[in-house]
C-alpha cells in the first residue's frame, strides 16, 4: 500500500516557487482579523471565505471570547493581491439564526451545476427545535462572491460547527462537521439536506478535541485533515480512507502547534495551478489574544514514499 506523507517545507522550497513567493507575505489579509479559511478555486481564481473576528464590546458579544458577526469572500488571480468583495452574509439577515450571537464560526463554499453554496454554523434561536449549541446552515447564490440567499433553517440532523463540503469524482456530495469529535454524512443532489445517517469516524485519536474537518481528494486516497488537541493546544493532523467516508487510518501531523500560542488553528488543503497550499491561522496581529486571528498561507507537498512514484 502506498504511504503519502505531508511536508510543510515553505522556506526549503521557496526557491521552486519564485513567482508567487517573491511577493507574497503572510498574513494575507491586513485591514481586519481573519481565520477559518476556507479556499476553493473557482474559473481558475481563488476564493477565500474565512470567519470574520472582530473584538466584542459593551453589548456586542461576550469579552474574551470569539466574536463574529458576518462573512466577507476575497479573492485572488496570484495569491498576493486580494480583493475583498465585501459581507456576504451577516448573522442578523439570516432567518434562523439567533439574533446578536456573533457566533457565524467556521464556513466553506462549494460550487454545484453553476450555484455556490456557502455553509457556515451558528446557534439557532429556535432552540426547541434545533437546541441549545450549533446549527448549521447553507445560503446560495449565482457567483463566488454572492450576493448569498440564506435557506429559512438549518440543515436537519446536524449539531456542531465547522462544516466543510467535499464532491467526490462521482457527483456524489459529503458533508464533515465536528462537536469535539469529526461526523459525515452524504449530501442530497440539492446540498441542503442529508442524504444518509451520520458517520462518527470513530478511527481518529479518543483523546483531545478534534474540529475544523477538511477532506480532500488525491489519486484515489480521501484524505481527512483536522486540528486536534494532542498536547495543550491545536495541531494539524491527518487520516487516509479509500472512500469519503472512510475507515480513515491516522497517518500523521501536517503542522505542529504555533510557536505563539494561538489555541485554535483551522485550514484548508487547495491544489492552484500545480502547487498544493496549506491555508491556515495564526494571531499575527493580535500577539495578546488569540481569539483575533489572521489568515496565512503556505506551500504544501505531498510526498508518495513508496509504491506508485506519483
Ligand atoms: O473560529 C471559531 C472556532 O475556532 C472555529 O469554528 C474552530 O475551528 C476554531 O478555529
Amino acid at each position: 500500500m502506498n504511504k503519502c506523507l505531508f511536508s510543510l517545507t515553505a522556506s526549503v522550497i521557496a526557491p521552486l516557487l519564485i513567482p508567487l513567493c517573491l511577493h507574497a507575505q503572510n498574513p494575507l489579509i491586513r485591514d481586519q482579523f481573519s481565520a477559518d479559511p476556507s479556499v476553493r478555486v473557482f474559473n481558475d481564481r481563488v476564493y477565500l471565505f474565512p470567519s470574520h473576528d472582530i473584538l466584542a464590546r459593551e453589548g456586542k458579544g461576550r469579552a474574551g471570547w470569539f466574536c463574529m458577526e458576518d462573512y466577507h469572500v476575497f479573492s485572488s488571480s496570484n495569491l498576493t493581491d486580494w480583493t475583498d468583495h465585501g459581507v456576504i452574509l451577516t448573522q442578523n439577515k439570516v432567518p434562523w439564526v439567533k439574533p446578536d450571537s456573533y457566533s457565524m464560526w467556521a464556513p466553506d463554499c462549494i460550487e454545484r451545476n453553476g450555484k455556490y453554496y456557502f455553509y457556515f454554523p451558528a446557534p439557532a434561536a429556535d432552540t426547541a427545535s434545533y437546541g441549545r449549541g450549533f446549527s448549521i446552515g447553507v445560503a446560495v447564490a449565482d457567483k463566488p462572491e454572492g450576493p448569498y440567499v440564506p435557506e429559512p433553517n438549518p440543515i436537519k440532523g446536524i449539531r456542531g460547527i465547522d462544516p466543510n463540503v467535499f464532491i467526490d469524482k462521482d457527483g456524489q456530495a459529503y458533508i464533515y462537521w465536528s462537536q469535539g469529535k469529526i461526523y459525515g454524512a452524504r449530501l442530497k443532489e440539492n446540498m441542503i439536506e442529508l442524504a444518509s445517517e451520520v458517520t462518527e469516524f470513530a478511527q481518529l485519536p479518543e483523546a483531545g478535541l478534534k474540529e475544523g474537518p477538511y477532506v480532500f481528494e488525491r489519486k484515489g486516497l480521501y484524505y481527512l485533515t483536522f486540528p486536534h488537541v494532542e498536547n495543550k493546544i491545536e495541531r494539524l493532523e491527518y487520516a487516509i480512507g479509500s472512500s469519503p467516508l472512510g475507515p480513515f487510518k491516522m497517518t500523521g501531523v501536517i503542522m505542529d502547534e504555533s510557536e505563539t500560542g494561538c489555541w485554535t488553528n483551522h485550514h484548508s488543503v487547495v491544489s492552484f495551478r500545480g502547487q498544493w497550499y496549506l491555508f491556515y491561522h495564526d494571531r499575527d496581529y493580535s500577539p495578546q489574544f488569540d481569539k483575533a486571528r489572521s489568515v496565512r498561507a503556505d506551500s504544501l507537498f505531498l510526498t508518495t514514499t513508496a509504491g506508485s512514484g506519483r
